[in-house]
């Protein structure tokens, strides 16, 4: 294997770049008005992302990187030597660490983002840490059909998607999800999955709306974001950012609302919203951990184990195919 020693491969599968014209006259045409939480991560989104990660209250982040600190011997010896590591929507690949370190002579590392430039950065400063390591970067949308890179170490195949990622999509889209993610890799690989946990909305809401409003920063973002690339005319300062916890579902929902009237112009559209009315942005639904598990047995795969903080806040699944 010499011939993989220190060289980074890059697989380009060119994802189309997301319409937010599109999206956004959609978005805003309906009765209820939303727009997708995915266009909140432009360049200033994804650094405000990354302050929300440090905040006091907001502990999914924090939680989960001591989960897999505290546990990622026992995921190793599960893992055994050889195997290969995807991870979706990899970013700036700062988790990856922790489980790397713990393995036995990891094979391959296959970071998967759409945003090229991180995805390249992230995978060089890989490769530089881990020169034995044959890490083969690919652009994509990992909700998109393309090949994987072959798994030819020998070993496992372990699928990796932290950061409780998969809240942002409902019960049934994660169902639908996972069932694509098993078939894709195939009878005996694994997942590592983060999975944020149902708890008291006193610890939910601030989580989702903090005392020094870097998350409201990040949700009015997407509306200033339109006013610079697309011309809108949101006055962004009339708009509060909410955050409420519904137990019932488990679903934290994030909307702005607007403190007085607007008409909004987006070329020839003109949009009016009324004080008091609400633009639904993100959703981030949170589970019980025996309810993810039969969401996953669903998905054609079988809860191996997981592990929790002392405070039970966060969990981390290993599920086999
Ligand atoms: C990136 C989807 C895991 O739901 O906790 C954090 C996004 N939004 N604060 C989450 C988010 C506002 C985050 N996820």
């Amino acid at each position: 294997r010499p011939d993989a020693a220190g060289l980074l491969r890059f697989h380009d599968h060119e994802p189309a770049q997301d319409d937010f014209r599109t999206a956004l006259v959609a978005g805003l045409s309906g009765v209820s008005k939303s727009i997708p939480c995915r266009f909140l991560y432009d360049a200033s989104g994804s650094l405000l992302f990354d302050r929300i990660c440090e905040l006091p209250e907001y502990y999914p982040t924090r939680t989960e990187v001591g989960i897999l600190g505290a546990n990622a011997a026992e995921m190793a010896a599960v893992i055994g030597s050889c195997a290969q590591i995807v991870e979706l929507g990899s970013g700036s690949s700062a988790k990856i660490g922790l489980l790397l370190d713990a393995l036995d002579a990891p094979w391959s590392y296959v970071p998967i983002d759409i945003s090229r430039e991180h995805l390249l950065g992230a995978a060089q400063a890989i490769q530089q840490q881990y020169p034995a390591l044959r890490v083969e970067a690919v652009c994509a949308d990992f909700a998109q059909e393309f090949d994987l890179p072959a798994n030819d170490g020998g070993g496992a195949r372990i699928c990796f998607y932290p950061g409780s990622t998969i809240g942002n999509l409902t019960p049934s889209e994660a169902l639908a999800f996972l069932t694509q993610w098993s078939a894709r890799l195939g009878r005996g690989a694994l997942m590592i999955i983060g999975v944020d946990l149902r708890k008291d909305a006193s610890i939910l809401e601030p989580a989702y709306d903090d005392a020094a409003g870097v998350t409201a920063r990040f949700s009015l973002n997407m509306l200033a974001r339109a006013n610079r690339e697309l011309g809108t005319d949101f006055d962004v300062s009339r708009f509060r950012h909410r955050a409420i916890y519904h137990p019932d579902t488990g679903r934290v929902g994030i909307d702005l609302v607007a403190q007085a009237d607007q008409i909004i112009h987006l070329d020839h559209h003109r949009f009016r919203v009324a004080e008091g009315e609400a633009i639904h942005i993100e959703d981030s639904w949170k589970y019980h951990i025996s309810d993810f598990q039969a969401l996953a047995a669903k998905a054609g795969f079988a809860a191996r184990d997981v592990w929790t903080d002392d405070a039970r806040l966060f969990s981390v699944h290993l599920l086999e195919v």
